[in-house]
């Protein structure tokens, strides 16, 4: 089964939690997505996860290490979302961004402008759901 990390903003806001959670629903469809608690209503932007921060890094990067690839919602600007990409790419694997087209905020360069990284634009989550379908298609016909 695929190792799916799914990167998305903690302490860089949480205003995209609804579509977080739709996307972890629909990742595991196709493998196991390791961070979960992306998606908890109850991690909030300041709230106590009862882990201290060297254990959530060491923690993070470990799977990060284990995973096959990464998916990344990026609309909302995360320091943390940003160095997992940066680390993921240092690590070959394959990232792919999706950033929301109503965005106000407009993406960071270093990850519109990254050769080694997929951005992809949505607008509503069936676009999501369309792009994952079509990637994991070509991820199934590359392991035959
Ligand atoms: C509770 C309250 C605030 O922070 C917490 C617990 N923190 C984290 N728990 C798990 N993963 C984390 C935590 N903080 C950052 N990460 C990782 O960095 C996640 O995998 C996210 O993809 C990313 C979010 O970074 P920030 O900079 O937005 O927090």
């Amino acid at each position: 089964m695929l190792k799916i990390y799914f990167a998305g903003s903690i302490r860089g806001g949480r205003e995209q939690i609804d579509i977080y959670q739709k996307m972890l629903a629909y990742l595991r469809k196709y493998g196991q997505v390791l961070t979960e608690h992306i998606g908890e209503d109850n991690l909030t932007k300041r709230g106590e996860s009862g882990m201290d921060d060297t254990t959530i890094y060491q923690r993070d990067i470990d799977w990060l290490v284990s995973s096959d690839m990464v998916v990344a919602e990026v609309s909302n600007p995360s320091l943390g979302v940003g160095f997992e990409i940066a680390k993921a790419i240092e690590f070959n694997k394959q990232v792919i961004c999706f950033y929301r087209k109503q965005s106000d905020q407009r993406l960071s360069a270093m990850i519109a402008g990254c050769p080694d990284v997929k951005v992809f634009e949505y607008d509503i989550f069936e676009d999501f759901t369309g792009i994952i379908d079509s990637v994991f298609k070509k991820i199934k016909t590359n392991l035959k």
